[in-house]
């Protein structure tokens, strides 16, 4: 059977292999940090997968003794909250299966698939591939189903009237400041003709749309309506404030008519919440007031008596109001592909959302798993790709200088990141020795998985620092400028 060793064999014999004394679990994947190294790179994949081919050193364990007698320390529970096996315990099993031969490792994998709730609904599906066609025409089906979000385009059209705060939530969304390049004018009060696209820094296909507004003598709403081509967009967010309009009343209806979802957003609850402290109202009692306001309002101007999603947020704080469920409502108003598109760029505007971007990235660990486990070449490159994306989904990757200050577990480099690789190679141990003749695909498929799902934890771990930091930090400058 082929399998990725291969690859992962040249990519030891490449390396001198890292002593193993110390790669105890306590720190994670990798003990400790080159602090000497420039870690600021810019990662790119070709260049480090180049550098890994450069040869030189040799070391190779001694024996299969010290394979056996090599430290580890018994069952781990996986994220997943499943049992996952040592690699040396799983490779004494297996060591034990070679010699009865490997005719289970086919009986062996179909259980395994069929026992992870990882794979969702394509376990099937794999199977019936694999069976059929075999491991190549597999380990495509998985890729485009690991790869194809980086196909979606998501358009998200904000709608509203002038001051709800259309422009303030475009740039809050995308953690953009209202000073940076490519962020959207807040307070200028200047009616836009046109539709305004702004792009998500760290997709460019996640892109929010500011419309121009309706039902005024310059945009008309005929006129609104052969400009803006409704049909265009995934979603619809309709700012009001205090109450929807009669234009964003006939909006709704437009929408209704071509199928289109939409929600209201009520922006500024930080503003509202703070007014009705001056008046002696509990804060918790204020968006009750408000939803109740805005029902009755809807409900005056509506023929048809309509559930409709109403979120209060505050875009100067998000950690207030429904941010939360409106992430919930666009999860379940797009497709999984546009969603995983969407929630990788999440995790930089606060700790909530950090866990939105973190469940979807372990989504994706069976599926990874199982390609890589049944793919014949180009092993190195696909872990590479996924590392990267977890660093570029966390936002880890445009650390700069603070990084040292935070003591992070997986601080962001190229060379760092072919210690992960390294770190990964390291979890197929004896195959310099070939003292296992083969690994069967239960072991890689176990092994990836705890790779992926080790590492993933650890950086969401650094991430939630990251952002804590970074929060300090702002909140810092702004007693600064106050204080000036
Ligand atoms: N406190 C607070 N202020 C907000 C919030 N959202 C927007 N603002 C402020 O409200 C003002 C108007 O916000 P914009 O985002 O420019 O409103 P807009 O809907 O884009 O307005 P036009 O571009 O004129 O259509 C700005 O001064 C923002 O700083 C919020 O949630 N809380
Ligand atoms: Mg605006």
């Amino acid at each position: 059977m082929n399998n990725p060793i291969c690859d992962l064999y040249k990519h030891i014999t490449a390396q001198s292999i890292i002593p193993n004394n110390d790669h105890d679990t306590e720190r994670g994947l990798v003990s400790d940090s080159s602090d000497d190294e420039d870690q600021t790179d810019t990662w790119n994949v070709e260049e480090k997968l180049d550098s890994i081919s450069v040869s030189n050193g040799e070391q190779v364990r001694e024996s299969d003794e010290e394979l056996v007698n090599e430290k580890h320390s018994g069952e781990k529970e996986s994220s997943s909250g499943e049992q996952v096996k040592e690699p040396d315990e799983v490779l004494i099993n297996e060591k034990h299966s070679t010699e009865i031969g490997l005719s289970s490792d086919a009986e062996t994998l179909e259980d395994e698939i069929l026992k992870d709730i990882g794979l969702g609904s394509i376990k099937q599906e794999v199977l019936h591939i694999f069976k059929a066609d075999g491991p190549k025409s597999a380990v495509s089906y998985l890729n485009e189903n690991v790869s194809m979000w980086k196909n979606a385009t998501v358009r998200i059209a904000v709608a509203g009237k002038s001051s709800v705060g259309k422009s303030t939530f475009i740039n809050a969304i995308r953690d953009v400041n209202s000073t940076d390049e490519g962020s959207a004018n807040e307070g200028d009060g200047e009616t836009t003709l046109v539709v305004q696209e702004y792009r998500h820094p760290k997709n460019k296909e996640i892109i929010y749309c500011d419309l121009p507004g309706y039902g005024t003598v310059t945009m008309t709403r005929k006129m609104f309506l052969e400009k803006v081509k409704l049909l265009d967009y995934d979603l619809f967010f309709i700012f009001i404030n205090p109450v929807p309009t009669e234009d964003d009343q006939w909006l709704t209806e437009q929408l209704r008519k071509v199928e289109k979802k939409f929600c209201f957003v009520r922006a500024k609850l930080d503003l509202d919440i703070k007014n009705h402290k001056k008046m002696g109202i509990a804060a918790e009692n204020v968006p009750a007031e408000i939803r109740r306001t805005i029902f009755d309002a809807v409900n005056d101007m509506s023929p048809v008596k309509e559930d409709v999603d109403i979120f209060l947020i505050s875009n100067k704080n998000f950690k207030i109001g429904d941010m939360k469920k409106l992430i919930s409502f666009i999860e379940a108003k797009l497709s999984s592909l546009k969603f995983d598109a969407f929630a990788f760029c999440l995790s930089s505007i606060g700790k909530e959302m950090i866990e939105v971007t973190y469940q979807r990235l372990q989504n994706r660990i069976s599926s990874l798993a199982l390609m890589l486990a049944w793919c014949d070449y180009g092993v190195l490159n696909y872990c590479a790709g996924e590392i990267d994306l977890y660093y570029h989904s966390f936002g880890l990757d445009s650390l700069v200088d603070d990084y040292r200050l935070l003591n992070l577990r997986h601080p962001f480099s190229a060379d760092y990141i072919g210690t992960l690789i390294d770190r990964l190679c390291e979890d197929f141990p004896g195959i310099l020795k070939q003292v296992v003749p083969i690994y069967n695909t239960v072991v890689l498929y176990r092994t990836y998985k705890r790779f992926f799902e080790q590492l993933l934890d650890e950086l969401k771990d650094d991430c939630c620092t990251m952002i804590a930091y970074t929060i300090k930090k702002k909140l810092l400058s702004e007693e600064t400028e106050n204080l000036q």
